[in-house]
C-alpha cells in the first residue's frame, strides 16, 4: 500500500522523457511519431472558492469526445506524464494508456482517439490547494463542512462540460484504489452530466476488510509508512525511512504499531490518531463505510465494478458495493460486475500469470478490450453501440476461463462444510465426532509466522512485486511450522467448484484472553506438473483472511475471550470462483500471526492492542475442535 507499490500496478514506462515545450505535448506517438494530443492545466474554482489542480488531456482530432474523470491524492501531474517529474518509475503512463493508449498497448488506436482524459488532485494533495484529509467522510456527523469529494466531484464535472468545448457532454469517472474510493464519491448527489463510474480495487471499508484493518486486526506494514507519506506533506515528498533491511525484524524490535508510528512522528498526523482512537467498529468507521452509504442512494448511474480476486489491498470493497446496490439493479442493466485473476490493479497489467501459475491467456487485456471498453463506449460515447456485456463476468481459476452469469454468486450454491478432522485430514464427507480434539499448537508473539518469506523489503518502496503477489505466494513457506496447523483432503478425483464466499467456522480455545485466528483456503497443486514443473506441488491460497478473536460476538464492543473455553470465530473469507481439479487437494491452514503485515496480538487482553506494553505478549496454547469448519459456497448446478 505504499504510495510507490500502489502506482506499480502498470507497465514499465515505454518511451522516454519528452522534452517539454511551450504547448506540452502529452503523448508522443509511437507508431507516427508525431504528437497527438494536447495538455490544459487549469485550475477549477469550487464552491467554496478553493481550486483544484486539473490535468485535461485532448486528442488533437477530436470534436465531440466523452470525458473520463480520474481524482487522486497520487500527483495529477505526474500522473499525465511520460517520465514522472518527481523523478519517478513512469507509473504515470498507466492512466496514459487507460485512456489515451487504447488500453492496451497502443493496440486499439480507435479508443485512443475518442476520450478527453482528466486527471485532478484532490484538495490539499499536490497541486491542489485546501486541506487533505484522508478519505474525507462525506459530509455528516463527521463532516459539518458542506464540503467533500461528492461536491468536488460535481463542480468538477460543472465546469468541465461547460469549458471543455471538445466534450460530448457526457463524463464517466474512473479510478483504481484510492481513485476508486473518489470514483465511489462521485456516485453521491451525481452530475446530470455523470454517465458512468467504474470503480476499480476501491477502498470502501476501511475497518472491516480493506486497506487499515481487517476484521479488528491492524495492518500496521503498510499503513505507518502510508499514511506518513500521504500526510506529512502536500507533495508526499517525505518518505518513510526503513532503519533495516527486513521489515520482520524492524516491526518486533518495536513491538507495537504505536511505537514504530510514534518514532517516525505518525503521532503528529491527523489520520494516524484517529486510527488508534477507532480500534473497534464503532460510529467512525460505519458511518463512513461506502457500502452502507451507498445503500441509502437511490442508484441513477451506471456502474461497473472491477474487482481482482488476489486483491492484497482492498479486497473487501468491490463485493461489498455490490451487495449494497445490486438489490436497486430492478432491470439487471446498471450494475456490472467484473472479477479477474489479479492482484491490487492488475487488470492493467496483462494479467497471464497468477504468481508463477500461468494463466493460458492475457487476462488484463480481455478485461480492457471486452469488458472496460465495450462499457465505456455504450454509455459515453455519442453512437452508443449496443451493449453486450454480462451483468457479471468472472474468471474462474482452475479452469482459466471467463464466464457470464446474471449476479453474483451464481447458483445454484449449496453451502458445504469441509470439516477440520484429527491426524491433519480435511473431508466434505465424513462428519467428526463431537468434541474432540483436530489439532493443537502453540501461538509465540514472540516468533510470528511470517506472511511472506524473510527478508521482507517492501518499506518504504521495497519490493513491491512481494507486496503485490503476496496473496498468491506459495504456502509450503509456513506449512511446516509448529504454529500453523494444516488439514488436507484426500487427492480429489473429482472436480471440486466453488463461487463465492467461504465462510471459516472455527471452534476454538485459547490459555490466553485474546487471540486472533487467520483461515486460509488453499490449493494444493499436485506434486508433479509436467507442463510448469516448478508448481509442482504448490500451495495457492484461493481465499484467506483474519479475525482478531475479541471481535468474535461483535465487532463494535471488543470482550476478552474465557481461557480454556471452546469459542465460536465465525467470518466470512473473501469471494473466490475457482474449481480444484482432480488430482489436486484441498488444505485449510490455521495460524494465530501474518507478520508483519497484521500486528501482533499480544493474547492477553488488553484495552488498546496499539499500545499493549511487552508484558502482554504471551506464548498460548490454541486447540481447535472437530467442530470446525470452512463452509465453502460449492456450485451444485449447471456449471
Ligand atoms: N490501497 C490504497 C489506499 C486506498 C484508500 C486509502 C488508503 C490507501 C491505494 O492503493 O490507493
Amino acid at each position: 500500500m505504499n504510495l510507490k507499490a500502489a502506482l506499480l500496478v502498470t507497465l514499465p514506462l515505454l518511451v522516454a522523457a519528452a522534452p517539454v515545450p511551450s504547448e506540452i505535448p502529452a503523448h508522443f506517438d509511437l507508431k507516427t511519431s508525431s504528437y497527438d494530443y494536447t495538455r490544459r492545466v487549469v485550475e477549477i474554482p469550487m464552491r467554496d472558492g478553493v481550486k483544484l489542480h486539473t490535468v485535461i488531456l485532448i486528442p488533437k482530432r477530436v470534436t465531440h469526445a466523452p470525458i473520463l474523470l480520474t481524482r487522486t491524492p497520487y500527483d495529477a501531474d505526474a500522473l499525465t506524464s511520460y517520465g514522472d517529474p518527481n523523478g519517478g518509475d513512469g507509473a504515470a503512463s498507466a492512466h496514459l494508456r487507460m485512456a489515451l493508449d487504447g488500453y492496451d498497448n497502443n493496440e486499439d488506436p480507435d479508443l485512443i482517439r475518442t476520450y478527453i482524459r482528466v486527471v485532478q488532485d484532490v484538495r490539499g494533495k499536490h497541486g491542489s490547494e485546501g486541506e487533505y484529509l484522508m478519505n474525507r467522510p462525506p459530509v455528516g456527523p463527521l463532516n459539518h463542512s458542506g464540503i467533500d469529494e461528492p461536491t468536488d466531484t460535481y463542480d468538477t464535472i460543472d465546469w468541465l462540460v461547460k469549458n471543455i468545448p471538445e466534450s460530448n457532454g457526457r463524463v464517466g469517472t474512473i479510478g483504481i484504489s484510492y481513485n476508486g474510493w473518489t470514483t465511489l464519491m462521485s456516485l453521491f448527489h451525481p452530475h446530470p452530466a455523470l454517465k458512468v463510474a467504474v470503480p476499480m480495487n476501491p477502498m470502501v471499508d476501511g475497518w472491516m476488510g480493506d486497506d487499515w484493518f481487517h476484521r479488528g486486526a491492524f495492518r500496521q506494514d503498510g499503513t505507518v509508512n502510508y499514511v506518513y507519506e500521504q500526510e506529512a506533506t502536500r507533495k508526499s515528498d517525505l518518505k518513510w525511512w526503513p532503519e533495516a533491511y527486513d521489515d520482520y525484524s524492524v516491526f518486533l524490535k518495536y513491538g507495537n504499531a504505536d511505537a514504530i508510528a510514534r518514532s517516525h512522528g505518525d503521532d503528529q498526523l491527523g489520520f494516524w490518531n484517529k486510527l488508534e482512537q477507532h480500534p473497534a467498529y464503532d460510529d467512525f468507521w460505519q458511518v463512513q463505510a461506502v457500502d452502507k452509504l451507498l445503500a441509502k442512494e437511490p442508484l441513477t448511474v451506471p456502474v461497473l465494478l472491477v474487482h481482482s480476486l488476489w486483491d492484497q489491498e482492498d479486497i473487501y470493497g468491490d463485493i461489498a458495493v455490490y451487495k449494497a446496490i445490486k438489490p436497486k439493479d430492478r432491470n439487471n442493466d446498471m450494475v456490472y460486475l467484473a472479477m479477474g485473476p489479479w492482484h491490487h490493479g492488475g487488470e492493467l497489467d496483462a494479467g497471464d500469470h497468477l504468481g508463477p501459475i500461468p494463466l493460458g491467456m492475457e487476462t488484463g487485456a480481455y478485461f480492457r478490450s471486452h469488458i472496460l471498453r465495450p462499457f465505456l463506449d455504450h454509455f459515453l460515447k455519442d453512437d452508443a453501440p449496443p451493449l453486450n456485456l454480462a451483468p457479471v463476468t468472472a474468471f474462474q481459476t482452475g479452469t482459466n476461463h471467463w464466464k457470464r452469469f446474471d449476479s453474483w454468486p451464481a447458483g445454484p450454491i449449496t453451502p458445504t462444510q469441509l470439516h477440520l478432522l484429527p491426524n491433519g485430514a480435511a473431508s466434505l464427507a465424513d462428519v467428526p465426532a463431537s468434541g474432540t480434539v483436530a489439532g493443537t499448537y502453540v501461538s509465540d508473539p514472540a516468533k510470528p509466522v511470517p506472511f511472506i518469506p524473510r527478508p521482507m523489503h517492501l518499506l518504504p518502496d521495497g519490493e513491491a512485486d512481494a507486496w503485490r503477489n503476496w496473496l498468491s505466494t506459495d504456502q509450503r513457506n509456513v506449512a511446516t511450522r509448529p504454529d500453523v496447523l494444516t488439514f488436507t483432503t484426500d487427492t480429489l478425483k473429482k472436480p471440486v467448484q466453488i463461487a463465492g464466499e467461504p465462510v471459516a467456522n472455527l471452534v476454538a480455545a485459547t490459555t490466553g484472553t485474546d487471540g486472533d485466528f487467520v483461515v486460509k483456503l488453499i490449493d494444493v497443486y499436485p506434486d508433479e506438473v509436467p507442463q510448469t514443473p516448478e508448481i509442482g506441488g504448490y500451495q495457492l491460497m484461493v481465499s484467506a483472511d483474519i479475525l482478531r478473536g475479541r471481535y468474535r460476538n461483535s465487532y463494535s464492543d471488543p470482550a476478552p475471550i474465557p481461557p480454556g473455553q471452546n469459542q465460536t470465530y465465525r467470518f466470512g473469507l473473501p469471494t473466490t470462483n475457482h474449481v480444484f481439479l482432480p488430482g489436486h487437494k484441498i488444505m485449510v491452514q490455521i495460524q494465530s500471526t501474518w507478520f508483519p503485515l497484521y500486528d501482533r496480538n499480544p493474547q492477553t487482553y488488553v484495552d488498546s492492542i496499539f499500545t499493549a506494553p511487552a508484558v502482554a505478549y504471551k506464548p498460548a496454547t490454541i486447540t481447535v475442535s472437530t467442530a470446525s469448519y470452512v463452509e465453502l459456497p460449492l456450485v451444485t448446478g449447471p456449471k
